[in-house]
């Protein structure tokens, strides 16, 4: 999809920072985190939200879950605990249309989100 951000940043030519990156997903810091440990999880594949997933995405999201458990313990979070989120369309918050799993964390997160 040539004008999604997040294509965009998969492919390096917005830059990020950049924390995992496999053949089928990418984990980049936050532009503005909402806690100290805040990172979104994509996959490469342009997929645009919760909505679009078809049965042969389900590697992908299998692959999502372990990249934010595997990132939750480096980055120190896995103890204390975190969320993972993925907002769905206008209401949902989604603000980007690139299907994205925030991992947050690294403080007292409350319930139920505004
Ligand atoms: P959502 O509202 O759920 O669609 O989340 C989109 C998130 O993407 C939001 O927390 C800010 C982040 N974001 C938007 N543009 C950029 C960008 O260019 N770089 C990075 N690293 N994050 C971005």
């Amino acid at each position: 999809m040539p004008d999604c951000i997040f294509c965009l940043i998969s492919q390096k030519k917005i830059p990020s920072e950049i924390l995992y990156e496999d053949e089928d997903c990418m984990a980049f810091k936050d532009i503005n985190p909402e806690a100290p440990v805040h990172i979104l999880i994509i996959p490469k594949k342009h997929i645009e939200s919760v909505m679009e997933l078809t049965e042969e995405d389900s590697g992908i999201i299998s692959k999502i879950f372990n990249v934010a458990k595997l990132l939750s313990s480096e980055l120190k979070i896995a103890n204390s605990g975190f969320r993972i989120v993925s907002n769905c369309g206008k209401d949902g918050g989604q603000t980007v249309g690139h299907l994205h799993f925030h991992l947050l964390g690294g403080r007292q997160l409350q319930w139920p989100p505004g």
